[in-house]
């Protein structure tokens, strides 16, 4: 048991320093593993390295590194610096696991006048266990033909990578509200209460507080 908690502690720890994510497609500005701390685009400034993205909406592949992090993408029209990312295109979810998640098409508001041609930057944000956002954003050109799509049997998620859907309620059992995770038996009872990873999180925390 013991020798379980040291491993725990060593992949927290790990997780920890290697923490963070990268993008796959579209392409990232570039590595920001250092300033991803950095509001709004993890410290690297707009490129000309754009992707062709479809007008209706694409895909989107990263690779997160934590066991969870609440996730959101937002999208801001323009080229240059001053872009404001203030269209959620989706709304926050607990994003679960590490290794590659994909957004198969995520759809685009029909009222913002978005046509063949237009710039604009997408930005993944990423917020977990330690509180600190991080961020990192994708310069695109609406395309009504793109030329580089990402292949839909690319659009896949690793083993144990996936998400959870975030609620004021607890998703069943309809029990008192969940608990901090000091006292084990509480949080047992989240697991039990189909908390998924978050219940997990909060059972791992409080078998290295016991
Ligand atoms: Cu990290």
């Amino acid at each position: 048991m013991i020798a379980n908690q040291l491993l725990i502690v060593l992949a927290f720890g790990m997780s920890l320093v290697s923490a963070h994510f990268r993008v796959e497609y579209p392409y990232w500005r570039g590595d920001s593993f250092k300033t991803q701390y950095t509001r709004p685009c993890g410290g690297v400034n707009v490129t000309h390295n754009r992707t062709q993205w479809p007008v209706d909406g694409g895909s989107i592949l990263f690779k997160p590194s934590h066991h969870w992090a609440l996730t959101y993408v937002n999208l801001g029209l323009g080229d240059d610096d001053s872009i404001i990312f203030n269209t959620t295109l989706v709304h926050g979810f607990n994003q679960t696991g590490n290794g590659t998640f994909c957004f198969p098409k995520i759809s685009i508001p029909t009222n913002l006048g978005i046509q063949d041609g237009t710039n604009a930057s997408l930005q993944l944000v990423q917020v977990s266990d330690g509180g600190s956002s991080l961020y990192n954003c994708m310069d695109i050109t609406f395309s009504k033909s793109p030329s580089n799509l990402l292949a839909q049997n690319m659009c896949v998620n690793s083993t144990g990578v996936g998400g959870v859907a975030i609620s004021s309620t607890p998703t069943s059992g309809g029990g008192s509200p969940s608990a901090s995770p000091s006292h084990a038996g509480a949080v047992s009872n989240a697991g039990a209460m189909g908390m998924g990873a978050v219940g997990l999180f909060a059972m791992v925390i409080a078998s290295l507080l016991a």
